[in-house]
């Protein structure tokens, strides 16, 4: 209820900041990886999380205070050091139900729509970012700054890793990323 009433009216299309019964990015964990192999590599600027798998490196995973909300975002950097593209197809984590992918399709990253796969190119990168391609959690679990949260991304390719992010204040974003008004759904 509560995180209802904080989505911003754009977000009706997803059910309310993304959720909803048809959205199509929910993925259930795969037990058996087997190139699943956390990194030890700390991702620089902090300890926000990083791990990599196959040719997939994850870096500067973060979730940004949900103050309460029941849906939080997820935001990292992904990097493909394959020939092919690749694309996240899916997450999941004990403090979710599931995920949606979506894109936010307005500077303020306000108006998400839902879509199939976040795709990472070969040879380079994909941002999660408010105004941008990013995961929001659906039937979160309440989570507050300070909480480090275990997600498994699942990647087109078939790698699987599991990144640990921290729960950092809201005003986290970096610089050229920070929304001016997403913070009315997040
Ligand atoms: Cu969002």
């Amino acid at each position: 209820m509560v995180a209802a009433a904080l989505c911003l009216a754009p977000a009706v299309a997803l059910g309310g900041c993304g959720g909803g019964a048809d959205a199509p990015a929910s993925a259930s964990p795969a037990a058996s990886a087997p190139d699943r192999e956390p990194s030890a590599a700390a991702a620089p600027g902090g300890d926000r999380g990083g791990a990599a798998a196959g040719a997939i490196t994850v870096s500067e995973a973060w979730i940004p205070d949900p103050a309460g909300a029941e849906r939080f975002a997820v935001y990292l950097a992904a990097a493909n050091a394959a020939a092919a593209e690749d694309a996240l197809v899916g997450a999941s984590s004990p403090s979710a139900e599931g995920f949606d992918l979506v894109l936010a399709e307005d500077p303020g990253g306000a108006d998400m729509r839902p879509v199939d796969e976040i795709p990472v190119p070969p040879g380079g990168s994909t941002e999660l970012r408010p105004d941008g391609f990013h995961l929001m959690a659906v039937g979160a679990a309440p989570i507050a700054e300070g909480d480090r949260v275990d997600v498994d991304l699942v990647f087109r390719s078939g790698t699987e890793m599991s990144v640990t992010a921290p729960v950092l204040p809201a005003s986290a974003h970096p610089a050229d990323q920070a929304p001016e008004d997403h913070g009315g759904h997040h």
